[in-house]
């Protein structure tokens, strides 16, 4: 069946025909990243169903694809780390051995493509030919799967070329097979370099690059080789004067990277001449670099972005990337004129409707409180790609990537966090992204709106022990000269009645500030028991309507009492992680309990 094969390297030859032996596709198609090629496909996926063309004029290369009803989310509870022994994957990770995994999945994948394409997708995470980049290679027999991947990564022959004969690849195997999900799996070999993913055809399970490649994978290729892979965006603050500093941003899955990474700083900030651009929403790859700071690029081509809640307001330059080359998912179809509507978007909910179960869906029937009743599931996405977003870095294409002055972790904390804070050292930092947490979203299937603790907004994405990923935060900061300081921040503090207190969005730009000039040293900050916190008048709030200094008061608040309970839970949560955490994050734990009983 490989005849006139595009490439001669044995290691990818030899595996697709054990993967061609054991789904046994009628042919096989190889994806050359052509745009002839594409629009082959997406017609064929009309023809066939799977995706819809929109409109033409008004939403022109767009498309929408509905998932199977049970297939909306990452599910981290069939989501598996294979190494050779259990302590390896850690406690966090749900674990099989390589063995036992590859005897239960392979009858999954027997026959799963007989009488479809399997399709082979030669992608890179990264410039082609720069020294970050990382490529893989994904067999599919999906077309939105092939269509989603040409957008999110750099797909096609190139990528063959600058991999020769090298075995130095990440192998994806992917299989729709029946949908079932008492048979789905997500399963990674890290120490094989493969990713095998079946039952699912879900963005996050299927999208080989993105989560199981570019950041469980990646994480576990980091610690060998002294870099890292991280959950966060990437953006640049333009000065007045022209000068850009960059910070990136760790938040769990549904709690505003897109967001931060696009946003439109406020009037007052715009006149006086600032500017953001947007490197990456999602993934950083951290190296340090030759002149002794920490440099990050952005793997990934496009954004995976959730849908709901973006608008003209809120994200203007999501909502502009979206509007051309762009796949929209689970989001509700508006069959008057052939385009697309998600909670958040307006106020014109369409008339004439399908939602995204695919079923007429009448508006009036929504109600707020019943997530059932939405027209759009609330972990419905976009997929477009970064060239087409109007703030987008002259450094997205740059294989040096970007110098990173400051590194924000954050979270959807109702009470505990305030909304700002920063760590007083790389270690104090590292402790300060350990014992994150986050209230959980539709991101990921299972209960929404718990606490549970995320560090680093990586705990479904770590491809390794979690106490050994803390231990190599902290080696790292040892080899970094120069590196950039540390901060917190929560958006989402909510006041007695559950509205969010800060107005968020683009006024998280007057917290930006605040961070950037405590990186320039040009503010001072109070030592308070947590870390460095922001004198109330040094949250720039002019302009805000209903913010007063005694708002930004109740913001940096700390409940002393709630920051001692959360203590007992990070206390459990660090046993659970087990031994392997290390004894620099238990003495900064107790440093914080001791400071807190005496404030
Ligand atoms: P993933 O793609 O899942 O990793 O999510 P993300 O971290 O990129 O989150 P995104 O920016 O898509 O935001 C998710 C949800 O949070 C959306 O419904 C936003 O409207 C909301 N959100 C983002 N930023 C803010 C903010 O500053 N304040 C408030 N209140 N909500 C926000
Ligand atoms: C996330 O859940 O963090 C996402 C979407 O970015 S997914 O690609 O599904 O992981
Ligand atoms: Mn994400």
């Amino acid at each position: 069946m490989l005849n006139n094969t595009p490439t001669e390297n044995k290691y990818i030859l030899e595996w697709i025909e054990e993967a061609v032996a054991l789904c046994q596709p009628e042919r096989i198609v190889w994806i050359d990243g052509s745009e002839e090629q594409a629009e082959l496909l997406r017609k064929e996926a009309c023809e066939s169903g799977e995706m819809i063309k929109l409109n033409e004029e008004k939403l022109p290369g767009c498309y929408l694809h509905r998932t199977a009803i049970n297939d909306v989310a990452r599910v981290e509870g069939r989501t598996f780390i294979c190494t050779k022994t259990k302590e390896d994957a850690g406690n966090i990770n749900n674990w099989m051995s390589p063995d036992e995994c590859k005897s239960r999945l392979t009858p999954l994948f027997r026959g799963s493509m007989a009488g479809k394409t399997m399709y082979v997708i030669p992608y890179s995470m990264g410039i082609v030919g720069s020294p970050f980049a990382k490529y893989g290679i994904e067999l599919t027999d999906s077309i939105y799967v092939v269509l989603n991947m040409l957008i999110m990564t750099r797909v096609g022959f190139d990528v063959l070329d600058a991999l020769g004969d090298s075995p130095d690849f990440v192998k994806g195997l992917h299989a729709r097979a029946e949908l079932d999900e008492e048979k789905r799996y997500i399963v990674h070999f890290p120490e094989e370099n493969l990713i095998w993913s079946v039952n699912s055809g879900y963005g996050g399970n299927v999208l080989l690059g993105k989560k199981c490649f570019a950041l469980r994978i990646a994480s576990y290729l980091g610690r060998k080789e002294g870099w890292m892979a991280e959950h966060m965006l990437i953006l640049g603050v333009e000065y007045p004067d022209g000068e850009t500093k960059y910070v990136c941003a760790a938040f769990p899955s549904a709690c505003g990277k897109t967001n931060l990474a696009m946003l439109i700083p406020p009037e007052l900030y715009r006149k006086k001449g600032y500017k953001v651009y947007c490197v990456g929403d999602d993934i950083a790859w951290l190296r340090v670099g030759k002149d002794g700071r920490l440099w990050a690029v952005n793997p990934e081509n496009g954004f995976f972005g959730v849908a709901p809640g973006t608008n003209e307001k809120t994200n203007p330059n999501a909502l502009h990337t979206t509007l051309r080359d762009t796949i929209f998912t689970n989001v509700v179809h508006n069959t008057h004129d052939n385009t697309v509507w998600w909670e958040g978007l307006d106020k014109n909910p369409p008339a004439e409707a399908i939602n995204w179960r695919g079923e007429p869906w009448d508006f009036r029937k929504y109600d707020k409180n019943d997530k059932s009743t939405c027209g759009a599931h609330p972990n419905s996405r976009f997929t477009a790609k970064a060239v087409n977003c109007p703030c987008i870095s002259d450094k997205f294409n740059d294989p040096a990537g970007v110098p990173i002055s400051a590194i924000i972790f954050g979270g959807r904390r109702a009470r505990t966090a305030p909304l700002v804070y920063q760590s007083t050292s790389w270690q104090n930092g590292t402790f300060v992204g350990s014992i994150m947490a986050s209230e959980t979203t539709a991101a990921a299937s299972g209960e929404v709106g718990v606490v549970r603790r995320d560090p680093m907004a990586m705990r479904p994405f770590v491809g390794y022990d979690m106490g050994d990923y803390f231990a190599h935060w902290l080696n790292m900061g040892k080899n970094i000269p120069n590196p950039p300081k540390i901060f917190h921040v929560n958006w989402f503090r909510t006041d007695d009645e559950g509205n969010f207190i800060w107005p968020g969005f683009g006024d998280n730009m007057r917290v930006l500030e605040w961070i950037l000039k405590r990186c320039d040293g040009s503010v001072d900050a109070i030592e308070s028991a947590i870390g460095y916190l922001p004198h109330t008048e040094d949250i720039n709030i002019d302009g805000l309507e209903d913010v007063n200094t005694d708002t930004v008061r109740k913001l940096l608040e700390v409940d002393t009492e709630s920051w001692l309970s959360d203590i007992n839970n990070i206390r459990s949560f660090y046993a659970q992680i087990g031994d392997r955490v290390p004894a620099e994050l238990y003495s900064e734990l107790d440093a914080l309990e001791n400071r807190l009983k005496e404030s």
